[in-house]
């Protein structure tokens, strides 16, 4: 018998939308049914290039937008080996941030259009399901550590949902994650079962275009 595949599930969101608390949780209740899943978030601060990222977002280096672009992107290239080795073996990876977030964020910071954006991820693993978590401005304004970081401020933050929104294709869903973390959670839960039993005999897709590997 051939192995089945892995999927991969992205959860993306503006700021603060509880993306970190979801991705943990569904990784452990998918391990619970013996479902084999890990997490993956990006940006990976652990690899050389997440370290530069880490400083910038911390304010720490200022650094060309076009620069912090290609240094995220460069940091999914990074995993990428890995991440599509793991789901051609079985493992269902659940993604915290992937390309959306690196197109949408830049569009948002520079007003560049989304088609050069999206550009340095072509190629990337592309994602079986994104769940776009939507939260109100002022439940993600009262969220813990609120403004620390580089682009955590609230008129930013709704280009960066406009953008998010202009990306959408038919792998997208939108999840109101307003509700408490348990809802949130048993909604993902039904996408990703569902997801994981739909693409085990597909190939795994690139971005952006459809193409199978
Ligand atoms: P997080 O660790 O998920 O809180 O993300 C850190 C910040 O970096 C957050 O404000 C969103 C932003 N971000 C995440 N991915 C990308 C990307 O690929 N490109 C850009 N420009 N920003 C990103």
């Amino acid at each position: 018998m051939t192995t089945k595949r892995g999927a991969l599930l992205v959860l993306e969101g503006c700021d603060r939308a509880g993306k970190s608390t979801q991705v943990q949780k569904l990784v452990t209740e998918l391990n619970a049914r013996g479902i084999s899943a890990e997490v993956r978030r990006f940006p990976d601060r652990t690899t050389e290039v997440g370290k530069i990222i880490d400083k910038y977002l911390s304010r720490v280096v200022d650094l060309p937008p076009e620069t912090v672009h290609l240094l995220f992107s460069s940091n999914r290239w990074e995993k990428y080996t890995e991440m599509r080795k793991t789901i051609l073996s079985g493992t269902t990876l659940v993604v915290d941030r992937y390309a959306a977030s690196g197109a949408a964020y830049t569009a948002a910071t520079t007003g560049k259009d989304l088609s050069w954006c999206k550009e340095p991820d072509r190629g990337l693993a592309k994602p079986d399901l994104v769940a776009l978590l939507e939260i109100s401005e002022d439940v993600q304004a009262s969220r813990a550590n609120w403004g620390s970081e580089r682009f955590e401020r609230s008129e930013l933050q709704q280009k960066v949902s406009s953008s998010l929104h202009q990306l959408m294709d038919e792998s997208w869903v939108t999840v109101d994650a307003n509700d408490d973390i348990d809802k949130v959670h048993a909604k993902l839960l039904a996408l990703a079962l569902s997801a994981i039993e739909m693409v085990k005999d597909k190939p795994l897709g690139e971005l952006y275009d459809s193409k199978p590997l």
